[in-house]
């Protein structure tokens, strides 16, 4: 079988290094009638949403099956477990706690600290409640004071006992993919839609941090992003300038807030119209001091300049090699965008919260053998590697994901676990990238 393998030198190779997996709550849990409904519960029932059509009443059924999750995670020897609190599950709507809700994950959370892993919590992983979204959802301003009434509610509970909490995973694709363009819930579309969802986002990223600094003082509090690197197609001048553009409108608009306090310049080229609704204070709000940023990364995308209907930029089709699900595996962006944030920016310690392939697995004689994934977590690791040897503070990696699960639009029929779950049975079983990971992490140096 293969092995993933990095210099002994590597920072990767010692045990100070995190190594985790990482589950979002919709994407895992099931238990669809113990919570609020949700904008996913919507959407899917949408007609042409959902490729497969299927949804996440039942998923993985992780609300029954935790407890035997936790003893898989546990037997794949990582420190630590990434996952997502479900809004609709912990909150009443009245603003009050659902105490069999927060239950759940104070089980958890008690089961992983028992088993010496780490809990990594992130408190929006796109479950908006449905009623939030009957309100205006993240296009009205109120919701985000809604999310901080939440983020202030769970911190309330948790406190210290989780090693970190992220406040949004993936901003970008709330808002984006979400709010602009409509392939997520709550299926919104238009420029304006999405660049007010994204700035009532970040802003209540901001609100939440204050809120759940004021209920601990050990666990680190930050945000998980998605980076797509963009690269020119070719080296003119149109081409660079349109890359650049794409790279401030689906990269840099989520993360320049955070830091320098303020939108890149491409937010000077969009239609007074179609800009976001800014209240002074805003900025002064979102660029909280954080304890960690954590770095979601995949594949890159090449573009040039516009054509005919683009406005921007225009962006092209992957290239091959592709995983399962099209993306371009492309390790050497994951170097460059490290580096290029690190120049950028005054970053906090980075981790790498999720990283991961879809591949076309197939359960034979109870095994799956994804070598195409081993290589793809090897191409990857090395990409972290070298970035540390450039200098930028990584403290840690996460394999997305701990098991096959709904993959939103792609439904079930995308897997991206390296644990193959059997959907007919809930079968869980290791793929050989499990076994890969596993053997890495355990034979790290001290
Ligand atoms: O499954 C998703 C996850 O929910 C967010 N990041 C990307 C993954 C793969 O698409």
């Amino acid at each position: 079988m293969q092995k993933l393998t990095l210099p002994d030198n590597s920072k990767l190779s010692k045990k100070r290094f995190l190594f985790g997996v990482a589950t979002s709550s919709y994407q895992i849990e099931g238990g669809v009638h113990s919570r609020l409904p949700c904008i996913w519960d919507t959407f899917c029932k949408k007609e042409n949403t959902i490729i497969d059509k299927t949804n996440g009443d039942i998923a993985c059924e992780h609300i029954q099956r935790w407890e035997q999750d936790l003893d898989l995670i546990a037997s794949l020897c990582v420190d630590a477990y990434r996952f997502s609190i479900a809004w609709p599950r912990v909150m009443n709507k009245d603003g009050s706690i659902n105490e069999t809700g927060i239950g759940f994950y104070e089980a958890l959370i008690e089961g992983l600290t028992e088993r010496g892993i780490k809990s990594f919590v992130t408190l929006y992983h796109w479950d908006l409640p449905q009623h939030i979204e009957d309100s205006g959802g993240w296009l009205n301003r109120n919701t985000v004071f809604r999310f901080a009434e939440y983020a202030n509610a769970v911190a309330s509970r948790l406190g210290n006992s989780v090693e970190s909490y992220a406040t949004f995973n993936e901003p970008f694709c709330s808002a984006f993919l979400g709010y602009e363009i409509g392939v997520h819930a709550p299926g919104k579309k238009g420029v304006k839609n999405g660049r007010t969802a994204a700035h009532h986002i970040l802003l209540a990223h901001g609100y939440g941090m204050k809120a759940i600094r004021t209920h601990t003082q050990k666990a680190k509090v930050g945000i998980v992003v998605n980076v797509t690197p963009c690269y020119p197609r070719s080296n003119s001048n149109e081409d660079e300038i349109a890359t650049t553009r794409a790279n401030e409108y689906i990269n840099h608009w989520y993360i320049k807030p955070l830091f320098d306090g303020c939108y890149p310049d491409v937010f000077n080229l969009l239609d007074e119209s179609e800009r976001p609704p800014i209240e002074d204070g805003d900025f002064a709000v979102i660029c909280q001091p954080m304890d960690f940023i954590g770095i979601n990364y995949y594949t890159r995308l090449t573009y040039s300049a516009p054509l005919e209907g683009d406005t921007l930029y225009h962006e092209h089709e992957a290239n091959p090699p592709k995983t399962d699900i099209g993306w371009e595996v492309y390790p050497q962006a994951l170097t460059d965008i490290l580096l290029e944030l690190n120049n950028a920016y005054d970053l906090p310690p980075v981790y790498i919260t999720e990283n991961g392939a879809a591949m076309a697995d197939k359960l034979i004689n109870n095994k799956v053998d994804d070598a195409d994934r081993i290589s793809y977590f090897q191409g990857h690791l090395m990409a972290v590697h070298n970035a540390i040897e450039s200098g930028v503070d990584i403290r840690g990696y996460f394999a997305w994901s701990l098991m096959d699960n709904f993959e939103w639009a792609e439904g079930l029929s995308k897997r991206f676990g390296i644990i193959y779950v059997d959907y007919n049975t809930q079968v869980r079983t290791l793929k050989n990238s499990a076994i890969a990971y596993r053997t890495f992490i355990s034979n790290r140096a001290e």
